[in-house]
């Protein structure tokens, strides 16, 4: 039996994958670990064993580990695109600095670590549809200059030290439960809270602007099968590209209005937001991560969009 620390469970990602692997794995086996200020609630503290455990702190998060016999670590910790832009140090601090205090920690522990990059890894350079899984990384933003780093500092622990880091890049998740906070995808989550409310949802990003983006049971499937992948069968580690929809505002607007006729959007358009999203590639290529770990998706726009609007009404209620 696995156990396993989440660095960052009560963020977006952390909130619920802590929940999935504890259904998985035991809940007395999944330790959410959280910051001051941002302790598990609910369900999440209750179910299992939680612990303070900064990413910037490694003696802290070295002590979690031994106390709980820790063998995987999901490293979630990281500020998201556009808040990064705005703290670029600290995105680094978080990233970059804390990567390093995880990477030797599971060194010297023998922990398998799991630290999500993203579509930001790429740049205006980088081909634009079907991305391919090796291909030019230049970003222009530090968060993506942090998530190349993420792959590149993953990938030398794995061939130096013999780590077993591995990862996926994704992008722009959605859900129900945990609303992410600064990134440039958001406003494909908030949009469905103004549809359940009934407001008009004013969308920071233009018209056109195609992004890659899923539905978080997904993204929870995805990270938990590749830590759970035949290490024999991975030509790639760190990070796998892996998509399921790309879609532009309109068109999530308008599957949207299938099925809340009365819905309305505008246009107010965030410059950071757009410059950010403008150097995005479109839709990314998954191929390898289908080929080397079996990467199968199961929702797309329409699907989610029932099952958010679904879930959104009976918690806003
Ligand atoms: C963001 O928008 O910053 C993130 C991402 C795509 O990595 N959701």
């Amino acid at each position: 039996m696995k156990n396993i620390l989440i660095i960052g469970a009560t963020g977006q990602i952390g909130s619920e994958l802590t929940m999935k692997l504890r259904s998985i794995y035991g809940n007395d086996h999944v330790v959410a670990g959280y910051i001051a200020g941002a302790e598990p609630k609910g369900e999440l503290a209750e179910s299992g064993p939680s612990a303070i455990c900064d990413v910037t702190d490694a003696p802290a998060i070295s002590e979690v580990v031994k106390k709980y016999g820790i063998d995987t670590i999901y490293n979630l910790a990281a500020l998201l695109s556009v808040v990064a832009e705005r703290k670029p140090m600290l995105a680094w601090k978080i990233g970059i600095d804390g990567l390093w205090n995880v990477l030797e920690v599971a060194r010297e522990n023998n922990c398998a670590v799991f630290t999500p990059s993203s579509i930001g890894s790429f740049g205006p350079e980088t081909p634009r549809d079907h991305t391919p899984q090796d291909t030019i990384q230049r970003p222009r933003t530090i968060y993506g200059v942090s998530k190349v780093t993420t792959e590149l500092l993953s990938d030398y622990y794995h061939n130096k030290y013999g780590v077993d880091t591995r990862s996926v890049r994704f992008p722009g998740l959605i859900s129900n439960v945990t609303p992410p906070g600064g990134g440039t995808t958001d406003y494909a989550v908030d949009i469905y809270y103004s549809a359940v409310r009934g407001e008009q949802f004013t969308c920071p990003i233009a018209a056109g602007t195609y992004m890659d983006m899923m539905y978080m049971p997904d993204a929870l499937n995805g990270a938990v099968q590749l830590m759970e992948a035949n290490p024999d069968r991975l030509i790639h580690r760190n990070g796998f590209n892996i998509a399921s929809m790309s879609f532009d505002p309109n068109g999530i607007y308008q599957m949207i209005k299938k099925y809340v006729p009365d819905f309305k959007m505008v246009y107010d358009v965030d410059p950071l937001k757009q410059s950010i999203a403008d150097s995005w590639p479109n839709s990314l290529d998954d191929v390898c991560a289908r080929q080397e770990w079996d990467w199968n998706p199961t929702y797309d726009l329409e699907s989610m969009t029932r099952d958010m609007l679904e879930k959104l009404a009976l918690r806003l209620k």
